[in-house]
């Protein structure tokens, strides 16, 4: 192994190849704490050029790569796996941003910049970046593209792959893709780029994006809706989205969702505890609010929706939904289940899922929320122990049975690569192990993530 921590050496520079217990530590657990395991060294190269030799030392001597972001992710995809020889490949040095090009409408980042870094860089410009999460401090963009994150806005501008204009990155023998052109119209030929997008780096490693911006919308307006339940949250979907043009998030809460955040934050319930909660929020040039309460009271829900007053309650009210994950992390390492629904389904599955956890685990601890809007719920459960896996396994079921995914935006990671064959037909499987021979032929990138080795 010295052998291949001098080359890492040239390739980055010595003091960019971290080896220490100590110092690779941060790299080694995930976000939930749930994901853990020692690499054998943390490489941090500063370019494309420096990635690709990584990558070509790594073939040489056989040795896992593990690319990793911002360590946001939940699905244990950018962490080191127990008994794998491996080395992460932090890509946070990676920070170099091109000029807005505002005629295209997009810009050129490094691998490593953060999505807040990206939003603030189109705010300058007069533009927004067009996604939007939680973890916008931390999670960089080509996480988001490898992982095709979706986020609170997809409703209105799609999931990361919607975003990306072009991209390069490098397969694991250091050949180079670079389809930077970030041409909307660009059909010669396979589109790699959008192969990679989704392939949670089991492909290749993104170093830089070419990102598509959207105009900058500052006049908003939000309103947080108590429902009696799921079936009233989507029926208030069906009411509203289809006359509110400026919809750009709609969100969805519980009861124990709500309370526990409110309780993490130290705010006060903004409304009275009820069954669900619908958060939508409208973005216009000019003040979406008349728009939005038009819409709220032919639902039959103007009266008891409570609506954002000034800038403070605005922000209140979308912190309430975004610090879900982190007050249940305080709670306790939670089983993070991401999973896309129809919204016709979306009720029967939440009523099912909630008698799963109650029959294997009463004392357990399950919160339901997400992204009303696109089907996609996430499942926490706190507080499950030796029946976790069956729980899991047969929440995944429920939701294939109702026409769904087993992942809607936090990808496959190792968490779910067991259960890939459930949604997914022997046929598609070996396709995609087809894709990933003729990609990454010694194996080396993000082995055991995605597809079940
Ligand atoms: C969100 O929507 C994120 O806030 C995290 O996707 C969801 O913690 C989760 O399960
Ligand atoms: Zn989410």
């Amino acid at each position: 192994m010295r052998a291949l921590i001098e080359e890492l050496a040239q390739a980055v520079g010595s003091s960019h190849v971290l080896t220490d217990p100590s110092t690779r530590a941060p790299f080694e657990t995930d976000w939930t704490r749930r994901w853990s395991a020692p690499a054998l060294a943390v490489v941090r190269p500063a370019d494309c050029d420096q990635v690709a030799a990584v990558l070509r030392a790594c073939s040489r001597h056989g040795i896992g790569v593990v690319p990793q972001g911002g360590n946001t992710g939940l699905v244990g995809g950018s962490t080191p796996r127990a008994g794998v020889d491996q080395v992460v490949l932090s890509l946070t040095r990676l920070t170099e941003v091109g000029p807005v090009d505002l005629a295209a409408s997009s810009v050129s980042v490094g691998a490593g910049v953060t999505l807040a870094r990206l939003q603030a860089i189109a705010h300058e410009a007069g533009l927004d970046a067009g996604l939007d999460l939680g973890a916008r401090d931390s999670a960089t963009i080509a996480g988001l593209a490898a992982c095709d994150a979706g986020g609170l806005r997809a409703i209105r501008y799609g999931t990361a792959r919607t975003r990306v204009a072009g991209l390069r990155a490098v397969l694991s023998d250091g050949r180079i893709i670079d389809r930077r052109a970030g041409l909307l119209k660009d059909n010669a030929g396979y589109d790699l780029p959008a192969l990679l997008i989704g392939s949670e780096g089991t492909l290749a490693v993104i170093t830089d994006v070419v990102w598509r911006l959207v105009p900058r919308l500052d006049a908003r307006a939000l309103a947080l809706i108590p429902v009696d339940g799921f079936d009233a949250a989507v029926a208030l979907v069906a009411g509203v989205r289809p006359v509110l043009p400026s919809l750009e998030l709609c969100e969805l809460m519980t009861d124990a969702g709500v309370a526990l955040t409110a309780d993490h934050l130290a705010m006060s319930r903004p409304v009275d505890p009820a069954p669900a909660y619908v958060l939508l929020e409208c973005a216009a040039t000019t003040d979406p609010l008349e728009e939005l309460a038009e819409a709220l009271h032919a639902a039959g829900v103007g009266d008891r929706a409570v609506v954002a007053t000034d800038a403070a309650s605005h922000a209140r009210l979308l912190r309430l939904r975004e610090a879900h994950t982190e007050a249940i992390a305080a709670a306790g390492v939670a089983h993070k289940i991401d999973v896309g629904v129809p919204l016709r389904g979306l009720a029967a599955f939440a009523d099912q899922a909630t008698a799963i956890v109650r029959d294997a685990a009463p004392e357990a601890q399950l919160i339901l929320f997400g992204h009303l809007g696109d089907g996609n719920l996430h499942v926490n459960i706190l507080g499950l122990h030796d029946e976790a896996d069956r729980v899991e396994h047969e929440i995944l079921a429920l939701a294939i049975q109702a026409g769904g995914t087993i992942s809607a935006e936090h990808g496959i990671g190792v968490q779910k690569a067991e259960h890939l064959p459930l949604l997914r037909g022997p046929d598609e499987l070996r396709t995609m192990a087809d894709i990933k021979a003729a990609l990454d032929p010694p194996g080396i990138l993000n082995p055991g993530v995605l597809l079940a080795r």
